[in-house]
This record gives structure tokens, C-alpha cells and sequence, in this order.
């Protein structure tokens, strides 16, 4: 059965007690999770997320885009380092949440761009540290999420042939690939055949649409989508996730410049109840 959770960088950037409240909005919307950014890590109360999360009943997944201070593919290896303790300590907080998923960039600084294509150098780095992040949370039984993003945000990974690539060569069980519709929308040449491609190894989806608006309104094929995901028995999350102009930070990373749909409650429950259609229309869910 698929379930659907909501990113909460759709409301907040910080992941501080004042955005616990927004595990509660997001059970009244009707998700049964909610996908939380793990960035500034001091500023998260533990405890309190955790007695909300079981107070609502609701999962979690833990977030990553990585900073360039965390970069696994830098050059500097006390930043590679400074990357990996990082990970594996959000590794811990994902499974004091009671998640299994680590998911997102997780590979490469978010936002970082060379000018060329990747090395065969920085993929090495970024194998040899995701197999040893990917060991530790083994012990947590938590699966990595690879995300590929579109080449305005990386030069290091596009695709979903080059996800699996990656997963593969750590070789680890507990690498998987992330999949976006709105990087996909940009990098691959239609929506069924690399979901199909990654078959087994997709362990989690990003519904957004192509503008990043309500998932529904937009040019995004859903019916490949989804039929994909049928025939490949997609049984995990489906994650509504958007950026607004308020949240400035991510907005500028994300480059959202305009108001895209009326508000971030309206992305959180028309794009919910369109992919509760698709699901029980494809899924039978
Ligand atoms: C960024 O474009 C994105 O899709 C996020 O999932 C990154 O964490
Ligand atoms: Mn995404």
C-alpha cells in the first residue's frame, strides 16, 4: 500500500519546535507522514518531535540536501569527513523518529556547479562515503534514498540510470533511488520508462508538478506516472513537495520567483487529493 506524506519545506525551512505543529496540520490534511529537512540539527527537540509524531500517529522520513560544508564529493577530505559524521548523525535522528528513509541529495553539495562534468574522482569520493554512511545505518535500518536532480541544481547526477549507477556501485542493500517527478519532467525523455528502468530500486517518489505548483495542474504525464509505478508494484511513499516565495532560503535555491499556486495549503491538500485519485485509480489505493 502506498502511503503519501507532505515535505514540510513547504511551510518551514527550519525544522525548530515551532514547526512541530505542522505534524498535526498535516495529519488533518490527511497524510500519514511528513517528509522533515534535516539541516540545522541543534535547533530539532528530539523528544518533543518524537512524542508528536506518536501522538498523531504519524511516520516520518528524514530529508538531506547537502550543504557545501558536508560536500562527500569535495576535494577537501576534512569537509568529506565533516559530511559523512553528519549524515550518520542524521542517520540516528531518522531512526529516533521511527523512520527507514534517508532521502534526497545525499551525494553532492545541493546547488553545487563546477562547470564540467562530474569526475570519475568526485564519483569515487561519493561511492566510498555513502558505503560507509550506508553501513552504520544498516544498524539503524535505515535505506539511503538517492535523488537525482536537474542540472541547474547539480552537475553531478541527472538521472534515474545514473541513480541506480550510483546505488549500485556503493553496492551496499540499503541504497535506493529517490525519484522527482519535476527533475524528471526536465532530464529524462518521458516518466514511465525510468520508473519502469528502476524498477526494484525505486524506494521513493516526489510528486511535484513540472512548474512545481498543485500536482494535477500541470503538464506532468501522471498516467505514465503512475502506471509505471503500477507495474513495477510501487508500494512506498508518495511525497507532496513544494516550495513557496516565503520561505526565501529555499526559494532561492529552488529558483521560485512567483506565487505558483494560491497557497503552500493549497499545494499540501489539492495535491494530496489528486494523488489519492491516481493511486486508487492505478494502484488500487
Ligand atoms: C530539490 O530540487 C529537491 O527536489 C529536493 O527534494 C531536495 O532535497
Ligand atoms: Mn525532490
Amino acid at each position: 500500500m502506498v502511503k503519501f506524506a507532505v515535505h514540510l519545506y513547504l511551510w518551514t525551512e527550519k525544522f525548530d519546535e515551532s514547526a512541530i505543529p505542522l505534524i498535526r496540520k498535516a495529519k488533518k490534511m490527511g497524510f500519514d507522514g511528513v517528509e522533515i529537512p534535516l539541516r540545522d540539527l541543534d535547533l530539532i527537540n528530539i523528544e518533543k518531535t518524537k512524542r508528536e509524531l506518536k501522538d498523531q500517529k504519524m511516520e516520518c522520513l528524514g530529508s538531506i540536501a547537502l550543504s557545501l560544508r558536508h560536500d562527500l564529493t569535495s576535494s577537501d577530505e576534512e569537509t568529506r569527513r565533516r559530511g559523512i559524521e553528519w549524515m550518520k548523525r542524521c542517520v540516528e535522528i531518522t531512526s529516533e523518529f521511527g523512520g527507514d528513509t534517508l532521502c534526497g541529495v545525499i551525494y553532492t553539495a545541493w546547488g553545487k556547479i563546477t562547470g564540467e562534468s562530474r569526475t570519475e574522482t568526485e564519483w569515487r569520493r561519493s561511492v566510498e562515503a555513502l558505503r560507509e554512511i550506508s553501513r552504520f545505518a544498516q544498524e539503524y535500518d535505515v535505506t539511503l534514498g538517492i535523488e537525482p536532480i536537474n542540472r541547474f541544481e547539480t552537475y553531478f547526477l541527472n538521472t534515474a540510470a545514473d541513480a541506480v549507477k550510483l546505488a549500485k556501485d556503493v553496492g551496499e542493500s540499503n541504497v535506493k533511488v529517490h525519484l522527482d517527478t519535476f527533475h524528471m519532467n526536465i532530464e529524462e525523455k518521458n516518466f514511465y520508462d525510468p520508473i519502469k528502468q528502476t524498477g526494484a530500486m525505486l524506494w521513493h517518489m516526489h510528486c511535484c508538478e513540472n512548474d512545481r505548483g498543485i500536482p494535477g495542474t500541470g503538464h506532468v504525464n501522471w498516467d505514465e506516472v503512475f502506471q509505471a509505478l503500477s507495474e513495477i508494484d510501487y508500494d512506498r511513499w508518495l511525497v507532496v513537495e513544494s516550495f513557496t516565495p516565503e520561505m526565501k532560503e529555499i526559494a532561492a535555491s529552488t529558483a521560485i520567483w512567483r506565487k505558483i499556486a494560491p497557497s503552500a495549503d493549497a499545494i499540501a491538500t489539492e495535491g494530496l487529493a489528486f494523488l489519492k485519485d491516481k493511486a486508487k485509480e492505478f494502484l488500487g489505493k
